[in-house]
């Protein structure tokens, strides 16, 4: 098994540089109002492709049997272990070339730009998902079953982080996925503030996971599921407060995708950055938050 990463591209983890067009405002607007939004084509879809080959050349690599050109070969047992649909967390994905190069894109570090309203931001080493049609009998429930959360602490009710999945290949209503309860963001401080926390208070940490008897509070007012759809190049984004999870995939078309979140650099301390220096020079990922994040392993996605 090939446990190679490509250097890093830069030593630099702080400052990226903008040279792209603004996404469109109404995307944005909608990310305020509705928690979630796709902006269009922030990678051609040459690009988009080119990422898509370099996934698929990464899990080739490992020599486990998967060829992208086979599908006889897409088993669970050729490739790399994943979570979930797809959630890929060991041998260093965060920090391949591909990976940050599909981070230094500058069309996605714009719209974080301006979403915080500076260019002065910092990135976290979130991970890639491929999520492949697997035979069915491969996919157990911990793999397929819906795990809807919010990244966000009970006790911070305020736009805190915006997360964000450069989306590589078609992605349709049948495909693995974001999926996210519409609705939910205009509600988020009000189910906590009228619900009894749990002995010992609401969780501290950004993660809150909810059960089909928490959501029904959200269903009565009239909250519904949605997959999130969108074309190759296209970026996904949406509020943690949106109630959301991560679909494995259902019909026959692979989910390719790369999770991507920026903050401004100036918020981080100086024990996180110290941190997310050693993370860089060992080549692990971490969360998706830039900030506040927890080192990657198999357990950690949130
Ligand atoms: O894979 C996805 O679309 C969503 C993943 C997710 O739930 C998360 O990053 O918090």
């Amino acid at each position: 098994m090939s446990t190679t990463v490509t250097e890093p591209a830069s030593s630099s983890i702080v400052g990226l540089s903008l040279r792209a067009e603004p996404p469109a405002a109404s995307s944005l607007s909608d990310l305020e109002t509705k928690g979630y939004t796709v902006v269009s084509g922030v990678l051609s879809k040459d690009r988009a492709q080119h990422y898509v080959d370099e996934l698929y050349a990464w899990l080739e690599s490992f020599g486990l049997g998967f060829k992208s050109n086979d599908r006889s070969t897409w088993h669970v047992a050729n490739v790399p272990q994943f979570e979930k649909g797809g959630l890929f967390f060991r041998h260093g994905v965060a920090h391949e070339q591909f990976v940050w190069d599909l981070r230094s894109e500058p069309a996605v570090i714009d719209a974080f730009a301006k979403i915080w309203g500076t260019d002065e931001l910092i990135v976290s080493y979130d991970t890639v998902n491929v999520s492949l049609p697997y035979p069915k009998e491969e996919m157990d429930e911990s793999r397929t079953k819906p795990w809807p959360h919010v990244d966000q602490s009970p006790l911070r009710t305020f736009k805190h982080c915006i997360q964000g999945i450069v989306n590589l290949y078609e992605n349709g209503p049948l495909d693995g996925g974001l999926v996210v309860l519409d609705g939910s963001l205009p509600l988020f401080a009000e189910y906590f503030a009228c619900h009894d926390a749990p002995d010992g208070g609401w969780p501290q940490a950004d993660w809150f996971r909810h059960s089909e008897e928490t959501l029904q509070w959200f269903y009565d007012r009239g909250c519904k599921w949605v997959k999130v759809e969108a074309q190759p190049g296209d970026l996904i984004l949406w509020d943690s407060r949106t109630i959301h999870y991560g679909d494995a995939a259902r019909g026959d078309r692979p989910r390719m995708a790369a999770y991507v979140c920026y903050k401004p650099a100036k918020d981080i301390s100086s024990e996180m950055l110290a941190l997310k220096r050693d993370c860089f020079a060992e080549y692990s990922g971490t969360t998706h938050d830039p900030l506040n994040f927890r080192v990657a392993n198999a357990k950690t996605r949130s």
